[in-house]
């Protein structure tokens, strides 16, 4: 039954949740219209423990170009839509963020493209993402910004609301300062950040790469894990000290060892590893496809093994999961052209008739039969160049209550930093990946249950709902006031009053920059 509609206006959280995406997928209502319902991503369920006890608001776009739905309730947590245009799109989500952020946050796998009008929308469009906090904020609320697409919104809600605490969460990596001074707009990055009062990041180096970057690029002190930063056109000789800490995401242990112990899921897995001819080894990857989680090293180092005889199809199968991932970007068209011959070539090779050397699934699975594919497969490839965390190493651990299995997992993920146990593999080195595979798939069967007892007691121990719950309370305990030697009361609230019109003068002039841009283009 749908939840009643609550009177907007008058609505204020504790706890307001920003981030690209709401946690809601468009469906069609049968109707000519379109319906949300929620989706089952894994911010939703780290955030679920967080949220429950809590008047909670999520921010974000719905999905789908022009005017969003209004504000809703979905299953107690309140979702305010905000709106994008196709242009928008475009331009903030596929330009910016994911061809000038995601590369240069990505050891420039694939070169970065800078355009201005780009960031102009980025920065409409962050501004837009801030007003709707700061309408849903409850007076000290807390505020919790997810990722590279809004990287400016702490500063825009500090300007507004400085009452609240704000928390910003980096879910890919943070890069070295020698790559992020590519950014022409390094500086307002930067300052847009130092906004929040505690920044998270999943690798104590990516807190460092911030902390560098802090001081090589805007000549900021910083001390241990802090940095102290005057926003500019603010009073001088008040400074604010930002926290920045590693708290690594993580997966739903509990439910996803639950998920894959049901019968059903038992005899799913059985049924998969039937369908593909009972193969002795099952090696699996599943991965958004993106150039950066290492689709051509995998293949590659699969291809000379074949060839080389090392091994021999259907003896070991390969099945690959590719997501379908922003395929309106040329990179990511080029990958799957890529992938889907060098897929087709294998094949011709080495299948034979009745079994392929190579399944390739280019769809989206719900969750039983994700887990049911990680509980099928002998040997987990997670090859990344570059990767944030990596959950999919950290849900394949979590299926195998059966401690059977063997995780080859990249020194370059988030996740090798915790799971050490894993088969460590440098996917540059096809060589190095070669002799990993191998070494998984000729593990004795105590040697894998060994290694998965310790990486299940390392993602049990250190689940999603530890980390959510650990990053609020790094939040909460973040140095909070500003220190102040010479501003009262009324200076400040002067102060205030100029931010606030000053970010109204930038949002016009960046709308009219755009504006200008679009008619000579
Ligand atoms: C970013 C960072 C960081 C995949 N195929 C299907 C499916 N999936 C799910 C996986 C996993 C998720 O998608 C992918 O998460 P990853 O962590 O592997 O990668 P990104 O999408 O790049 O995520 C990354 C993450 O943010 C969190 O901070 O770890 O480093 O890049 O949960 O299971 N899910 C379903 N069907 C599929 O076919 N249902």
């Amino acid at each position: 039954m749908p939840a009643p509609r609550q009177p907007v206006a008058a609505t204020r959280f504790d706890l307001v949740v920003a981030a690209n995406r709401l946690p809601v997928d468009g469906v069609d209502d049968g109707l000519g219209g379109t319906r949300f319902r929620r989706s089952p991503g894994g911010l939703v369920t780290a955030m679920e423990p967080v949220m429950r006890d809590r008047d909670a608001a999520w921010v974000g776009w719905a999905g789908v170009p022009g005017q969003g739905p209004e504000p809703f309730y979905q299953e107690r947590l309140w979702l305010r839509p905000v709106s994008l245009s196709a242009e928008e799109i475009e331009q903030y989500y596929e330009g910016f963020s994911n061809e000038t952020l995601w590369p240069i946050y990505h050891d420039v796998i694939v070169q970065a493209a800078f355009h201005r009008r780009w960031w102009n929308t980025y920065r409409t469009v962050n501004r837009r993402f801030a007003m709707a906090i700061v309408e849903a904020a409850a007076p000290g609320a807390t505020v919790w910004v997810h990722d590279y697409q809004l990287q400016l919104v702490p500063a825009m809600v500090r300007a507004l609301r400085p009452d609240v605490r704000i928390g910003w969460f980096d879910h890919i990596p943070f890069p070295p300062v020698e790559l992020f001074a590519q950014l022409p707009w390094r500086r307002e990055l930067v300052e847009g950040l130092l906004g929040a009062d505690f920044l998270g990041f999943q690798r104590v180096a990516d807190a460092e790469n911030f902390l560098r970057t802090c001081r090589r690029l805007l000549a900021l002190a910083t001390k241990g894990d802090t940095v102290s930063f005057t926003p500019p056109g603010d009073d001088p000789s008040v400074q604010r000290t930002v926290r920045v800490g590693a708290i690594p995401i993580s997966v739903d242990f509990k439910g996803l060892d639950a998920l894959a112990r049901t019968p059903q899921v038992v005899a799913r897995a059985a049924e998969i590893r039937s369908c593909l001819g009972n193969p002795q080894v099952l090696v699996l990857g599943v991965d958004r496809l993106d150039y950066t989680k290492g689709f051509r090293s995998r293949l590659r180092a699969y291809e000379e093994l074949l060839r080389e005889e090392v091994i021999s199809a259907p003896q070991v199968t390969l099945m690959l999961v590719a997501l379908p991932s922003r395929e309106h970007i040329d990179a990511y068209r080029q990958l799957r052209e890529e992938v889907e011959a060098t897929i087709g070539r294998i094949n011709g090779q080495f299948s034979a008739v009745g079994s392929a050397a190579v399944y390739y699934l280019h769809q989206s699975y719900p969750r039983a039969e994700m887990a049911a594919m990680f509980l099928a497969a002998d040997v987990m490839l997670v090859t990344p160049l570059r990767d944030g965390m990596n959950l999919v190493a950290k849900e394949y651990v979590s299926c195998r209550h059966d401690l059977n299995g063997a995780l080859v997992l990249s020194e370059f993920a988030g996740a090798w930093h915790e799971l050490h146990e894993a088969f460590t593999c440098n996917p540059h080195d096809i060589e190095g990946l070669k002799q990993a595979i191998m070494a998984a798939i000729n593990s004795p069967r105590d040697e894998r249950a060994r290694r998965m007892k310790a990486l299940r007691r390392r993602v049990a121990d250190h689940d999603v709902q530890r980390w959510a719950t650990c990053y609020l309370e790094s939040l909460a305990s973040a140095p909070s006031k500003p220190h102040s030697s010479a501003s009262n009361g009324r200076q400040r609230r002067e102060i205030q009053l100029a931010r606030s019109v000053r970010l109204r003068a930038l949002d016009h002039a960046s709308e009219q920059v755009s504006a200008s841009e679009q008619v000579s283009r």
